[in-house]
């Protein structure tokens, strides 16, 4: 969680610490470590309903979660080339300044939203939401969400998405997973990438990565890849292909997913567990938004948030 390194207020919740938010410091004095937990609340709500935009409108959506510079960028541009041609794809990148994610994603001629985080080291739900005005969901298959490249914090913060996909690549060493585990627990899929640098650099066992993953009681896949030479994408677009199938039969049935771990505000919430959580089923109590959204979507559809909001809380 965040509390540690001071990233918690983004440019995409701070209306609710500043001015006359709904967190804003009361004259008594609201301790610190409360407002900390109601922005993790926030979020999570935020996220449900961010996650109610994307099963609306049947899109699969994707966190992917790496140290900077792991190759997130460059794998969603080999994902584009080998899919691209039968799926719609559309990306949301997160980087703390620049539009130079965007800009590549959108030479492949895919939509792509960029969020200038400013200082804040993850993505939080919020700021999905604001970059989600900016993106046509209609027709939309996968939805790429590139996090901030960082170990640590985006792992706390649920966005949404339906499944979490961490990167580790060759030259920044096998021992990631014993390192952030937070991060390895979070994710539903490992991706091993560079794996054409394997060569030069023997000190790095795949196994051994796989195993500091294993240790952490995590069952996911483990797939080792390039964006190099033949790139050993195979198995990664048949995942992605399986995801999608297995979303589609789950909205079928008014359902929907999330990933194998939630932030720590999500306890708080009574919907389901993974692969749970009927849509329409949140099913907490808790005040009213307030929100009312308080501005034009311009996703064009309205925001019946479609989940029973209880009764207000006193
Ligand atoms: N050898 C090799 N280099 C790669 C591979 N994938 C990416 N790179 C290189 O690694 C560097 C970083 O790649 P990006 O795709 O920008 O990494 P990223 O994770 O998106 O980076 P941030 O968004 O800054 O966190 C670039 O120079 C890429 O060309 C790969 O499979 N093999
Ligand atoms: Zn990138
Ligand atoms: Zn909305
Ligand atoms: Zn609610």
């Amino acid at each position: 969680m965040c509390d540690t390194c001071g990233c918690n207020i983004t440019p995409g919740n701070e209306h609710l610490v500043r001015g006359d938010g709904k967190l804003a410091r009361t004259a008594d004095g609201r301790a610190a470590v409360t407002v900390l937990q109601g922005l993790l609340t926030e979020n999570d709500h935020q996220a449900a309903h961010n996650r109610e935009h994307f099963d609306q409108h049947g899109v699969l959506t994707l966190n992917l979660m790496s140290s900077p510079g792991a190759g997130k960028t460059s794998l969603l541009e080999a994902t584009i080339d080998a899919l691209g041609g039968h799926l719609k794809i559309a990306v949301i990148e997160g980087d703390l300044e620049t539009e130079n994610d965007a800009v590549r994603i959108r030479a492949k001629g895919v939509p792509a939203v960029q969020i200038a985080t400013g200082s804040a080291c993850h993505l939080d739900a919020h700021m999905v939401h604001a970059a989600l005005h900016n993106l046509d969901l209609d027709g939309v298959d996968l939805l790429f969400i590139e996090n901030v490249g960082n170990l640590v914090c985006p792992a706390s913060f649920d966005l949404g998405q339906h499944r979490n996909v961490a990167l580790i690549s060759v030259p920044e060493g096998d021992d990631k997973p014993a390192k952030y585990p937070v991060m390895f627990r979070a994710a539903d899929l490992v991706l091993c990438t560079k794996s054409d640098l394997l060569p030069l650099l023997p000190e790095f066992d795949p196994r051994r990565a796989e195993g500091y993953l294993r240790n952490l009681a995590s069952g996911a896949p483990f797939q080792i890849l390039s964006t190099r030479g033949t790139g050993q994408l195979g198995p990664w677009l048949a995942w992605l292909e399986v995801e999608l199938a297995a979303q589609r039969a789950r909205r079928q049935v008014g359902r929907t997913t999330r990933p194998a771990i939630q932030a720590a505000g999500a306890g708080l919430h009574a919907a389901g567990g993974p692969d749970g959580g009927a849509v329409s089923g949140h099913g907490h109590t808790h005040h009213h938004h307030g929100d009312g959204h308080g501005h034009d979507h311009g996703h064009g559809h309205d925001h019946g948030h479609g989940h029973d909001h209880g009764q207000p809380q006193a």
